[in-house]
């Protein structure tokens, strides 16, 4: 068939605005069923929403088309996470259609900006690695490359958070509650997956297995597209349904309850994205989300290339699976099943494909975040893979073996009744690639030391990146104004064409406009933390921002401490002239992690006292507005002055929130850890402030520390421990913090007490090089003009090169 005239419906990309405001007025009735004039703000969004996907949908069959034709590699990136936040302004600006769609909705009288802040966040992921995730389809799309995203649709993203007396509390999270616009409901693509049962040996090495359970993966597609929305990928996410065998006779006898129960079972798989909170409960609803989802994936990535080849030896070069963590590991013994019990081939014949196709990404050698299972909980969930695991354990072993090797069973996936899906990953794989220089040199020394040593070229680097279109380009506006003025606008497809920028530096008028637009987004900042927090705050002073997931090993604890420090000497010498500081803290403390939710409380109880001091005159303010997520680093990024990047050396695998502060200029604090180190080769010495331990240091004083002499040789640190321990900021309840003090007393695992002084002192230099304007500014100026290089365009093109041999197009 041919395209069926789908080009002469009236594109609003060749049309004018009045077309797309007809189109939005025809979704309105149409398709939402709503009369104008009892149309809220809601309804006009849902139908520019669909508006703009109308505007997706020709390039994304043209992309499909096309990706067929040219018969190269498919790209499949599985995720358990994908945190892509707000769609629509994403994909407004994409299309190049923001403009028309601002006009459209004037002439409707609907302010285009509040229709933007009213779609909920998609926050289907916890940080870092889910962020990643969603700007790699950003980048995939926009340079041209046949991808596809797997993960699961959760009906409940990330909890919110709100503060109650300053402590945090959590509320389900509803996105799906007004539809999710964007997506397109793929009932024919469905797919079953099996749980538990029994295994019967079959021919050869192939088994029948028999699940006892069945649930049925729905497939939901979202279009992404890229950059000026020439290629437009795809982001599948699987929800979990019941099979259709309704349970009648149980309902018939009136047991409507009991009738019930299997299909309320069945869904609770992609009821709730867990959140990393490393306790026990729920650990089997975890695994059987990863498998379901993973399983789902591979069968219809084996349909695609089914449909295409017959021959699947050709697997490994039509397809390359990127495992986003250990997360769908699973992915390993899965496809040698698919092969081996399905498609009739050998064992051998199986692994040798699978680990053909295969990569996975370590995103932390955290020890309590590297996945392990069960040996009896695998079995029990998935009792065919567990077979297939330890077949693959002796493959490998025996590989080795012929090669002259012996292992140890630290490299073993199986272990001590354990599966370890760290090693089983890495065994699989292709390539493993770490996330920045520093931490692919810590995977190879560290955790997979020995697994490097058996396979030398399997590990590479891939230093993260992020997508110069939502984190410079959406949410910067009046700096992307004054770059498109000074230097054209290729660096929103090639982000190191910034570098441009640099020689303005030493031009005072530029700075001048440079700094202009920095005031311009801290004054809407300011506005939203007085609406949001109750807390007015200064617009000229400096803007000192900690975003992040709350974790020890982040060091928000060293951070706050620092402030009291502060605030101590602001009050012992009044008069001096002391910067005017506000610190903003955003994140959310994982459920069930208790000591990062006292690291909560005492923020906010320090912030309590310190916001309501007259005498500091406001020159030290401190905020922390509830639920950070995906929109609200989009406002507190460009507003910053100063990036707060203060992990303990070698515990930081990347870091992706340090680049985007940099690019829209701001100054990092931080130690040398995770693409810190990178961020400071390329900005310079001169434009960036370390401090700290470095990864060797923390190593070599790590078997013979005692935070208790950092102490005693640090007055100011030994004076805020005292304040806290005394109940200074909990006067209501003065033993409250005692964990987190006798914790740094004794233990101090992030050697927080080691690095207090160093950071005290980077922070006093900080505060010295806000005294001079003109230099501060210069130094944001080259942050953002030598940023360019950590575009996620120049990640996902590395990865395509050393990792999936795949081709993008532009
Ligand atoms: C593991 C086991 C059981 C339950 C949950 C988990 C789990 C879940 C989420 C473990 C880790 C995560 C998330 C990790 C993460 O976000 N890592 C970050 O990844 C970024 C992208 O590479 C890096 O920049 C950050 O340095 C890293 O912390």
């Amino acid at each position: 068939m041919d395209d069926f005239s789908i080009t002469d419906f009236a594109s609003a990309r060749t049309a004018g605005a009045d077309a797309l405001r007809k189109r939005i007025e025809h979704h309105l009735v149409f398709s939402f069923g709503k009369d104008r004039n009892a149309a809220q703000l809601t309804d006009w969004r849902l139908a520019l929403s669909r508006a703009i996907r109308d505007e997706v949908v020709v390039p994304w069959f043209e992309t499909t088309r096309r990706v067929y034709r040219q018969d190269g590699k498919r790209v499949y990136y599985l995720s358990l996470e994908f945190l892509i936040g707000r769609l629509l302004h994403d994909a407004t600006v994409n299309l190049g259609l923001e403009d028309k769609a601002r006009a459209a909705m004037e002439s409707i009288g609907i302010d285009y900006d509040r229709v933007v802040l009213d779609e909920p966040d998609a926050a289907l992921g916890n940080g870092g690695l889910g962020r990643l995730a969603a700007c790699f389809m950003d980048s995939m799309a926009s340079i041209g490359l046949p991808a596809y995203g797997y993960g699961i649709r959760y009906d409940h993203g990330l909890f919110r958070q709100g503060f109650d007396h300053g402590w945090q509390t959590e509320e389900a999270e509803d996105w799906l509650a007004q539809s999710h616009v964007f997506e397109f409901e793929r009932a024919e693509a469905a797919i079953p997956v099996g749980y538990g049962g029994e295994v019967v040996p079959g021919s050869g090495d192939s088994a029948r297995w028999n699940p006892a359970e069945t649930v049925i993966a729905a497939a939901y597609d979202t279009p992404i597209p890229g950059w000026q929305g020439k290629w437009v990928n795809t982001l599948r996410l699987w929800a979990a349904q019941p099979t259709r065998a309704f349970e009648l006779s149980a309902f018939n006898r009136g047991e409507h309850v009991a009738a019930a129960t299997p299909a309320i079972l069945a869904r609770t798989i992609s009821r709730v994205l867990y959140p990393d909170d490393s306790t026990p409960q729920g650990r089997e609803l975890r695994l059987r989300q990863e498998y379901f989802f993973t399983a789902a994936s591979l069968r219809d990535i084996l349909r695609r290339f089914e449909k295409q080849y017959g021959d699947l030896s050709l697997l490994p070069h039509k397809v390359a699976i990127q495992l986003n963590d250990t997360h769908p590991a699973i992915a390993g013994p899965e496809l040698i099943r698919l092969l081996v019990d399905e498609r009739g081939l050998s064992f051998d014949a199986a692994y040798d494909i699978a680990s053909g196709c295969l990569n996975y990404t370590n995103h932390t050698l955290m020890p309590e975040a590297l996945e392990r299972w069960s040996y009896d909980l695998m079995r029990h969930v998935l009792p065919r893979h567990i077979g297939l695991i330890e077949r693959i354990d002796e493959r490998h072993a025996s590989d080795c073996a012929a090669k002259g090797r012996t292992i140890s069973a630290d490299v073993r996936a199986i272990d001590h009744g354990e599966v370890r899906m760290g090693n089983l990953a890495f065994i699989m794989a292709r390539r493993v690639n770490g996330v920045s220089a520093l931490h692919t040199e810590l995977v190879k020394q560290t955790v997979f030391g020995e697994l490097n040593d058996l396979h030398p070229d399997r590990v590479v680097n891939e230093t993260n990146g992020v997508t110069p279109r939502r984190w410079l380009y959406s949410c910067n506006p009046p700096l992307r104004t004054l770059l498109l003025d000074t230097i054209g606008d290729r660096w929103i497809s090639d982000l190191e064409a910034l570098e441009a920028v640099a020689p303005y530096a030493d031009d005072a008028a530029f700075r001048e406009r440079f700094a202009a637009a920095k005031r311009d987004n801290k004054r809407r900042l300011s506005d939203f933390i007085a609406r949001r927090s109750g807390v007015a705050i200064d617009p000229d002073a400096m803007f000192d921002v900690q975003i992040k997931r709350l974790h020890e090993y982040k060091r928000q604890l060293l951070n706050i401490l620092e402030t009291v420090a502060l605030y101590n000497e602001m009050k012992r010498n009044p008069a001096a002239d002391w910067t005017p500081r506000v610190k903003m803290f955003g994140g959310k403390a994982a459920p069930g992690y208790q000591m990062a939710k006292l690291i909560i409380k005492l923020i906010n109880d320090v912030a309590a006292v310190v916001n309501t001091d007259e005498s500091l005159d406001g020159r030290l303010r401190i905020v922390f507005p509830a639920n950070y997520n995906v929109s609200m680093a989009e406002r507190l990024i460009p507003a910053a002055n100063l990036s707060e990047q203060i992990s303990t050396a070698g515990m930081e695998a990347s870091g992706t929130g340090n680049m985007k502060f940099a690019l829209n200029g701001a100054l990092t604090i931080g130690t040398l850890d995770g693409a810190n180190v990178e961020i400071a080769e390329r900005v310079g010495p001169e434009n960036i402030f370390i401090f700290g331990l470095n990864t060797g240091e923390v190593a070599a004083l790590r078997g013979h520390y005692n935070p208790g002499e950092f102490i005693e040789n640090s007055p100011r640190l030994r004076e805020v421990l005292g304040q806290i321990e005394t109940g200074a900021f909990s006067p209501d309840d003065p033993g409250r913090f005692h964990q987190l003090t006798d914790n740094l007393r004794h233990q101090d695992w992030f050697m927080l007490c080691a690095d207090f002084d160093a950071y005290f002192d980077a922070q006093r230099r900080v505060d010295a090089a806000w005294k001079d304007p003109a230099a501060w500014v210069r130094s944001a100026i080259l942050n953002t003009a030598r940023s360019g290089w950590f575009s996620s365009d120049r990640t996902i093109r590395g990865y395509a090169r050393d990792i999936w041999g795949a081709d993008p197009s532009a």
